[in-house]
């Protein structure tokens, strides 16, 4: 009987070939940075890393992953009109226009579970006309104009205004339809993009309160951390409780995370995400009704995000740290674009200086 040596010696040729590819295994580990994005639900971590894909990727999304986005637009307009029939009829506002009353059951019979298993195309041609019709009518955009009071996501404007050609048998959506496409995130999801030379790994989480006991699982070796907060939603509760203020909920999500012990040396830098929103909404909706200690100019948006950022700024225990930032819209791509690239700058630079210390 022949034996094989179980192990090898040094100067064996298969050995060194192995060492080395550990070693370049390790270098490559060492080079790679690790971005982890946190923040509560709906505050646009899956929205970055779509553009991620846009800018630092394939620049499109597969055929696959497009027809999944089709279905999931569908499910999107679908269920943001039934919760506008139903919230409409909870408020008492009468319709402008009596028989369109005929036709709610037509879009109420997608159950949720029929939405959650996916609609198909030749249901959602059929229907959309009917919900086209709907939103046409005033009871339905005083509804809308009351949307604080329920849950609903304010992506449902740019798709009813994009029906038409979102109907069409040959509809196939654009990278711009992609990233206004809602799904909650429930697994958590790692992606790497070769940034000039640089492999940065991105890690995407869930950010509703059943998903975040899973945060914990990728909290080592983290270079960074971008914190989403939809800082829009300063007049929303959260859909968990219907209870807590949006901003409240995502500053003390935020208060946890910026002082945890396991980030002493991991740059956190916070996104003031959904500008565009909260730009069109500081008009109409007086922050001061929210937070009673609003001290400035309540119809001026710059005055309103500096409020709310300061917020997030106190809450860190430890102010001698720098504080970065950013006023972000994530469904822009350029202003991603140019804010990624300021961060990308400060990470690596951040990287380097904890990897000389090591
Ligand atoms: N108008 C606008 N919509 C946004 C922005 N960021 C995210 N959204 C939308 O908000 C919804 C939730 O975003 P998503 O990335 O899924 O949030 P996540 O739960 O943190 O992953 C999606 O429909 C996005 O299109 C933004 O800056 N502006
Ligand atoms: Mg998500």
């Amino acid at each position: 009987m022949k034996l094989l040596p179980c192990c090898s010696t040094p100067s064996d040729p298969q050995t060194k070939t192995i060492e080395l590819e550990i070693k370049k295994e390790r270098k490559n580990l060492r080079r790679q940075v690790k971005i982890l994005l946190l923040g509560a639900g709906g505050s646009g971590k899956t929205t970055f890393l779509k553009q991620m894909v846009i800018i630092h990727g394939a620049g499109e999304f597969t055929a696959d992953e497009v027809r999944q986005y089709r279905a999931q637009i569908y499910q999107n307009i679908i269920s943001a009109m039934r919760i506008l029939l139903d919230a409409r009829q909870k408020l008492g506002l009468p319709w402008e226009n009596e028989s369109r009353q005929n036709n709610v059951d037509l879009v109420m019979r997608f159950t949720a579970s029929d939405l959650m298993r996916g609609v198909d195309q030749a249901a959602f041609i059929e229907v959309a006309p009917i919900i086209r019709d709907f939103w046409r009518d005033s009871a339905i955009q005083r509804t809308y104009g009351q949307r604080n009071l329920f849950q609903i996501s304010e992506s449902c404007v740019y798709f009813f205004d994009h029906i038409n050609r979102m109907s069409m048998p040959d509809y196939y959506p654009t990278n711009k339809d992609i990233l206004y496409c809602r799904k909650a995130t429930r697994t958590i999801t790692e992606h790497v993009f070769e940034i000039q030379r640089v492999p940065f790994r991105f890690i995407d989480v869930g950010g509703q309160r059943s998903q975040r006991q899973k945060w914990f699982q990728c909290f080592s070796d983290i270079t960074s951390i971008l914190f989403m907060v939809a800082s829009s939603e300063y007049d929303q509760v959260i859909l968990e409780d219907r209870r807590t203020n949006r901003v409240v909920e995502s500053r003390s999500i935020f208060e946890t995370i910026v002082n945890n012990k396991s980030f002493v040396n991991t740059s956190i830098i916070l996104f003031m995400n959904k500008s565009d929103l909260l730009i069109e909404k500081v008009p109409r909706a007086d922050v001061r009704q929210y937070f009673t200690d609003f001290t400035g100019d309540h119809m001026s948006p710059r005055d309103v995000q500096l409020f709310l950022l300061d917020k997030f700024e106190k809450s860190r225990r430890d102010r001698t740290v720098p504080f970065f930032y950013h006023f972000t819209t994530a469904i822009d791509t350029d202003n991603i674009r140019r804010v990624f690239e300021d961060c990308r700058q400060s990470i690596l630079e951040q990287n380097l200086k904890t990897l000389m210390m090591q």
